[in-house]
């Protein structure tokens, strides 16, 4: 880990080397389903295309968050209580942070945790601004893997991880019970946790969500092909692959692909990837969920759901959490 001064903050930084990126993009294309992790799609233009989808029409999930979040905010705070340190995984541009910092009783320090260092050191200097008696410590890191949560110079009452936008949402079961498990420990014996989840609904709605009609997904999902080409040397073709979005039923997830458009091989650090005509590559999964579904999730991570609160359509979930056994 490097300690830095960026902007006006301190950055924290496990940013994990290049190679990381490399040997998982690898395996992933060497699978009889390729895939592709969805965390690469946050380069500089992956997290401001994200930004762009969350501004979308179609994109019903930021906005009904944000309603909730309106609504219920002063509830949430309540909950939380005074003299908090707020982690928050994934933060990208802490938007919805803000409201919730507005609420907060004297709030310690905010700890901003994102791979993308550019995105989080510009995110976390307008807070540090904005939020003078507010310790702002970012991360920069995986938050799927080990870091600490730098001390604030006040010592907190609490920790609460807060882990909104439906990122849990990104992870199978197998990896999400572990990566709540991961934010039950960060939060500690006494802490809590407050998830933004997506829940289940009628698949146009879903679908639509994912392939808007202004093509900003699909240049999302297809910027992830220039950054291979660009840091892995790849060759990619980008007008021959096309953008697919498809709810799994079975799964409960929405899918997005990459299908290639005719047969063709491309070239990836020195490797050979042959492709036949409509072979897609995975390249996200977002999970939709039950309440129940959730519940049983957070049990298996040993959180308990204390609380939570909806929109009117029914369409997404905030919910508090805590450790079942503090
Ligand atoms: C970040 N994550 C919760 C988004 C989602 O909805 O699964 C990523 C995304 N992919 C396509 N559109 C948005």
């Amino acid at each position: 880990m490097r300690i830095s001064q960026a902007l006006s903050v301190t950055l924290h930084d496990y940013h994990p080397p290049r190679d990381a990126m490399g040997e998982e993009v690898l395996s992933g294309l060497q699978q009889r389903q390729k895939t592709l992790p969805c965390k690469y799609f946050y380069d500089e233009r992956g997290s401001a295309l994200f930004d762009a989808i969350c501004e979308l029409p179609e994109y019903y999930l930021t906005r009904t968050e944000l309603g909730i979040m309106e609504t219920h905010v002063a509830d949430m705070a309540a909950m939380l209580g005074p003299q908090l340190t707020l982690v928050e995984p994934g933060s990208g541009s802490s938007l919805k942070t803000r409201l919730l910092l507005d609420h907060l009783r004297e709030p310690v320090a905010y700890v901003p945790v994102d791979i993308s260092r550019a995105h989080l050191v510009n995110a976390a200097d307008r807070l540090n601004r904005l939020y003078p008696d507010l310790e702002v410590l970012p991360v920069c890191a995986d938050f799927n893997q080990a870091f600490e949560v730098p001390a604030p110079r006040r010592t907190a009452e609490r920790t609460a991880v807060y882990f909104p936008g439906s990122t849990l949402g990104n992870f199978p079961p197998v990896e999400a019970v572990p990566l709540l498990d991961h934010m039950r420990r960060l939060a500690g014996p006494g802490g809590a946790l407050l998830l933004g989840a997506d829940l289940r609904k009628d698949r146009d709605v879903l679908q639509r969500a994912y392939d808007d009609a202004a093509g900003v997904t699909a240049a999302f999902n297809l910027n992830i092909l220039e950054r291979i080409n660009r840091e892995l040397d790849g060759d990619f073709d980008l007008g021959r692959f096309r953008h697919r979005a498809v709810y799994n039923e079975t799964e409960g997830c929405i899918e997005m692909h990459l299908v290639s458009l005719g047969s063709q091989i491309v070239r990836v650090s020195g490797e050979s990837f042959g492709f036949h005509d409509g072979e897609h590559i995975l390249s996200e999964r977002s999970y939709k969920y039950s309440l129940e579904g959730l519940t049983t999730l957070a049990l298996r991570a040993g959180l308990s759901l204390e609380q939570h609160w909806l929109d009117d359509r029914g369409y997404f979930c905030v919910a508090y959490l805590k450790p079942k056994h503090p």
